[in-house]
């Protein structure tokens, strides 16, 4: 899949909200001590962030408008702050671990930005409600089919209290994801710093 997506076929595109260094170096020290259940994948310290509009897989020329169109945007700094983990789905065994990130900035920018796309014609809007958050872990796979989530026995511990402190996110990115064995890889293909 992922060497089909770099020749230039289609691609599985996303735009997130990044997350300052200082946050990011925080959730990995935090996530050293508390990500430490062998059945969990934390994501990697560079692939923390805020998904606001996940685009599917697109071809190469609707990737490139795509790209052109994040260039040209613009948005104030965005206000956000983080709660403790909670697991998905909600009544079932464990699959992700993420962090709530209320913010109505966030909530009004995914909302900016799915009008944008969807008038340029290079999105169409699924209705889904918007629920701000950053993935934290994945819970490795077990058994072959059905497949189904390793048991997580020792599940996460709350943030401290700096990490839950309000803070702006740094910039709008365009990632690639690259799904990988270990996990995927997010390739920034455009940045807009909010300021
Ligand atoms: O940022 P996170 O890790 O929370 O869950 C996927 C991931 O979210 C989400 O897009 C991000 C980059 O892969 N995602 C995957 N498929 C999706 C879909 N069909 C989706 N989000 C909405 N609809």
């Amino acid at each position: 899949m992922a060497s089909q997506e770099r020749q230039g076929k289609r691609q599985r595109l996303f735009v997130a909200l990044d997350l300052p260094d200082k946050i990011r170096d925080g959730l990995t020290a935090w996530g050293e001590g508390e990500l430490i259940d062998p059945g969990l994948r934390p994501v990697r310290p560079e692939s923390l962030h805020v998904t606001l509009v996940f685009l599917g897989h697109r071809e190469a020329d609707e990737a490139a408008a795509i790209v052109e169109a994040v260039r040209n945007l613009s948005a104030p700094p965005v206000l956000m702050k983080l709660e403790d983990p909670i697991s998905l789905p909600r009544r079932r065994r464990a699959a992700v671990f993420a962090l709530p990130a209320p913010s109505p900035a966030t909530t009004d920018l995914h909302h900016g930005l799915v009008d944008k796309m969807v008038t340029a014609g290079l999105h169409e809007d699924d209705g889904r409600d918007f629920w701000p958050h950053v993935t934290v872990a994945r819970v490795r796979q077990e058994g072959r089919r059905p497949r189904r989530p390793t048991a997580v026995t020792r599940r996460p511990g709350d943030l401290p209290d700096p990490l839950k402190e309000p803070f702006y996110a740094v910039r709008l990115t365009l990632y690639r994801s690259e799904l990988q064995p270990g996990g995927a890889r997010y390739v920034p293909l455009a940045q807009v710093e909010l300021s």
